[in-house]
C-alpha cells in the first residue's frame, strides 16, 4: 500500500497558482481568507498536520508543537522568523525554513523609500497640499534634510543591510557606517562601501539610521530614550524589521518634542495596531509592514517558502535537504509520518544555534 500523502496546512491566502504545486504531493488544507489565527486556532491546525506553510502572523511555540505529533517541517513565508521558537522545534525535530535572498533588494527599497519620504517630508507634504493648507509658494515650507552626502546609519548587517548600504554608497554618495554583532570581512566591507562602528558612534554620527536587525529577545527596544537621546536632533529613523526592536512611546515622545526630526516606520510593536500617539504626529510616515511587498517579490517569497516544505517533507530535487533551514534540524534522512510518533527519525543537525540572521 502506498504511503499516506502528508497533511499540510497554508495559513493565509498566499498565491494560489504556486499553492497548487503542493497538492501535486500532499494533502492541503489551505485558508481562503486573511484569518487572524489565535493560538487554539493555530494547534488545531497542526493537530493533524506533517507539514505548514505560514505567515509572521502565525506563531509557533512548543504549546502548539505539543499538540503537533506528526508535524516534521514549517516554511515561514519571510525572512524574519522571530514568530517560531526555534529551541522547541529543534526539541521536537521540526525542520523550519525561511525565505531570504528574494527579498533583499525589494526591502532595501521600501528602506530608502521612508527614508527620502520621513527626511524630506514627502508625505506630511502631501497631507498638507490635500488638505488646503498651500495658500502661497515660500522659501521656507517643509524644509527637510538631505539624503545625498549624509551619514547613514545601518543597524543590522545581513543582506539587506548590505543591499541598503550599497544604495547609500554607490546611489547617493552617503557614507555608510554600521554596526553589527560580527564585522564583515574588509572586503565586503569595501564593496558596499561601510565602516564599522560601535553601537554609540552609529547613533551620535548618523544623520539617517535604519533598523534591519532581527529582533530577539537581546534586541527589543534597542532603540529606548536613551538611545534615542544619542541621535542627533535632526536625525531620521526608518524602522523596516521588527516593531519591537523600538520603544516606540520614547520614539514618539522624541519626534513629538524635537529630540528627533523624522521617522520612517513600517513596523510595529502591536501590528496591526498602530499606537496613537504615532498616528498623531505630522513627522512619521508609516506602511502597513509592505517591505517585501512586490508582487514580483511576494511571488518569489510563496515559491521558495513552497520548495523548501516539498524538500523538508521529501519531495523534489532537493527532498530532504530544504534551501534555507533555520532549525539546527536542517536535513531528514527518513520521511514518514509515524517518525515522530515512534521517535525513530534520522535528524542530521549542525547544533548551530539559530539567531534569526536577515
Ligand atoms: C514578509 C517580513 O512579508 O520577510 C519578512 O521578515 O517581514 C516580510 O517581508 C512577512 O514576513 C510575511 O510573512
Amino acid at each position: 500500500m502506498p504511503a499516506p500523502r502528508p497533511r499540510v496546512w497554508v495559513s493565509q491566502p498566499l498565491f494560489d497558482d504556486i499553492v497548487d504545486q503542493l497538492a501535486a504531493h500532499c494533502e492541503v488544507d489551505a485558508v481562503v481568507e486573511v484569518t487572524e489565527h489565535d493560538p487554539v486556532a493555530i494547534a488545531a491546525a497542526l493537530r493533524e498536520a506533517d507539514g505548514a506553510l505560514i505567515t509572521l502572523n502565525e506563531r509557533i511555540g512548543a504549546a502548539e508543537l505539543a499538540q503537533a505529533p506528526r508535524l516534521r517541517a514549517i516554511a515561514n513565508v519571510g525572512v524574519g522568523y522571530n514568530n517560531l521558537d526555534i529551541p522547541a522545534l529543534d526539541a521536537a525535530g521540526v525542520i523550519a525554513t525561511n525565505t531570504p535572498d528574494v527579498l533583499t533588494g525589494t526591502t532595501a527599497d521600501l528602506g530608502f523609500a521612508l527614508l527620502m519620504a520621513a527626511a524630506r517630508r514627502v508625505t506630511e507634504s502631501e497631507r498638507w497640499l490635500r488638505e488646503g493648507q498651500w495658500k502661497q509658494w515660500s522659501f521656507s515650507t517643509m524644509l527637510g534634510a538631505d539624503i545625498h552626502g549624509s551619514t547613514l546609519g545601518i543597524l543590522g548587517m545581513g543582506r539587506i543591510g548590505q543591499a541598503i548600504a550599497r544604495r547609500g554608497h554607490h546611489g547617493f554618495g552617503m557614507r555608510v557606517l554600521y554596526h553589527n554583532r560580527s564585522r564583515l570581512p574588509e572586503a565586503v566591507e569595501q564593496g558596499v562601501g561601510a565602516s564599522y562602528v560601535d553601537f554609540d558612534t552609529l547613533l551620535a554620527q548618523s544623520d539617517h539610521l535604519l533598523l534591519v536587525l532581527p529582533y530577539s529577545a537581546a534586541s527589543h527596544h534597542i532603540i529606548d530614550a536613551a538611545a534615542l537621546a544619542k541621535m542627533k536632533p535632526t536625525a531620521t529613523l526608518v524602522n523596516i524589521a521588527r516593531g519591537g526592536l523600538v520603544d516606540e512611546p520614547a520614539l514618539a515622545d522624541a519626534l513629538a518634542n524635537g529630540r528627533l526630526a523624522a521617522a520612517g516606520l513600517d513596523v510595529y510593536e502591536g501590528e496591526p495596531v498602530v499606537r496613537p500617539e504615532l498616528l498623531a504626529l505630522r513627522n512619521v510616515v508609516l506602511t502597513p509592514h509592505i517591505g517585501s511587498a512586490s508582487l514580483a517579490t511576494r511571488r518569489a517569497m510563496v515559491q521558495l517558502a513552497v520548495d523548501n516544505l516539498l524538500a523538508a517533507l521529501g519531495f523534489g530535487p532537493r527532498a530532504g535537504h530544504p534551501a534555507n533551514p533555520v532549525t539546527a534540524t536542517k536535513t531528514r534522512t527518513a520521511n514518514t509520518a509515524a517518525d515522530r510518533i515512534t521517535g525513530i527519525t534520522t535528524i542530521a543537525g549542525t547544533g548551530k544555534t539559530a539567531a534569526g540572521k536577515r
